[in-house]
């Protein structure tokens, strides 16, 4: 393995999708503890990701298809698109200095009607207030859209596993909602793009430290897709309002929605159990893809999550995801220590290919 580089699918390779587009996202600001800070999600990232799969040498890397907004539309509503699109614009027209921030929300007992003014529009589709939009943030969530929808392609030709290094991330953007750092869910449209396609089942593993809510939301009352997410408890972590184990869908979902919460301090052994719970419901489910939510911020020094796995363990998680033989696509979400979220992330994949040859 390793050294192969031509177009005939060599064995045991994992392509790559990535563009640096994901640097026109580079906010200066995130609201955090009360103080504006440098944000956690943040270029670095990706370009550590980026040197450690081509020092890894997975696979080809592979710039991204432009797809248009016709799988956007798919799991996002219409008018949250065209929020995204002009509120960085807006924003700079309303005579605010700083990047923008929502200040007021549609709280309990309160209306539901979008307003006019910026201001309330971004407490409308906030679903938190650290994430700051700034000038280049929608032309990136579009890019990493693409490479997300490109990676998927992938897995309709034929491909076994394919890396979609999307950046900004996506899982916490729901239907109408942006935050968590997520403005498009790209694992969302990657699985809606498949359904669209010719697969009739898709599995969503969420394996971020953060609970998926966005993706459980757009997925929430359907049988076709399955979501299960592994995460903080919501009682103890961001998104703090969804995520707890009692939510297991609605309607025709019922029965197609898993969360497994864990609390501070979980250990590898026990996230490995729940793991291994995870894919043997995704394994009966038997779905033609499986989409996986790749966040390493249940590394044990991550600065802002607290899930104990170490560098090795993820070679291990992604050996038990690999030994379903279900073509794979990872999506990139989440994982802030900056030292390790390479090496992390490759460790996943390599896994993966071991377990999955081919
Ligand atoms: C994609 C992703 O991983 N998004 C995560 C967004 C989390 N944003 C809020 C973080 C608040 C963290 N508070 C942690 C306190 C630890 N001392
Ligand atoms: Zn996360």
């Amino acid at each position: 393995m390793g050294q192969e580089r031509n177009t005939l699918k060599p064995e045991g390779h994992l392509k790559t999708i990535y563009s640096d587009q994901h640097r026109l996202r580079d906010a200066k600001t995130e609201l955090y503890g009360g103080e504006l800070v440098a944000p956690f999600e943040r270029p670095s990232r990706a370009d550590t990701i980026i040197n450690a799969v081509r020092k890894a040498d997975l696979g080809a890397i592979d710039q991204p298809e432009k797809f248009s907004l016709e799988p956007v539309l798919a799991v996002h509503s219409a008018d949250f698109v065209a929020f995204l699109e002009t509120a960085w614009t807006q924003w700079q027209q309303s005579g605010y200095q700083g990047e923008a921030i929502p200040t007021v929300w549609p709280a309990r007992r309160m209306q539901s009607r979008v307003p006019r003014f910026i201001e309330g529009k971004l407490g409308y589709y906030a679903l938190a207030a650290e994430t700051s939009i700034c000038e280049g943030t929608w032309a990136a969530a579009l890019t990493s859209k693409d490479v997300a929808v490109t990676g998927a392609q992938g897995l309709l030709e034929g491909e076994q596993g394919v890396f979609s290094l999307c950046r900004p991330p996506g899982h916490h953007a729901a239907r109408d909602l942006y935050g968590g750092y997520c403005f498009l869910n790209n694992a969302a449209i990657a699985t809606q793009y498949l359904r669209d396609a010719d697969a009739e089942r898709v599995a969503v593993l969420d394996i971020d430290f953060h609970h998926g809510n966005g993706t459980q939301d757009i997925f929430y009352e359907r049988a076709d897709v399955l979501f299960c997410s592994l995460h903080g408890d919501p009682d103890d972590a961001f998104p703090h309002f969804l995520g707890y184990a009692d939510e297991t869908g609605a309607g025709s979902g019922v029965g197609y929605n898993r969360n497994y919460p864990m609390p501070p301090g979980t250990p590898f052994a026990q996230w490995r159990d729940a793991l291994v719970d995870a894919l043997r419901h995704i394994k009966q489910f038997a779905p033609q893809f499986l989409i996986v939510s790749l966040g390493v911020d249940t590394f044990e020094n991550d600065p802002i999550s607290f899930f104990k796995l170490t560098t090795p363990d993820y070679l291990t998680a992604g050996e038990l995801i690999g030994n379903l033989g279900i073509p794979t696509l990872f999506v990139m979400e989440g994982g802030y220590d900056i030292e390790e979220v390479g090496t992390n992330t490759v460790n996943v994949l390599t896994g993966f290919k071991a377990a999955c040859p081919n």
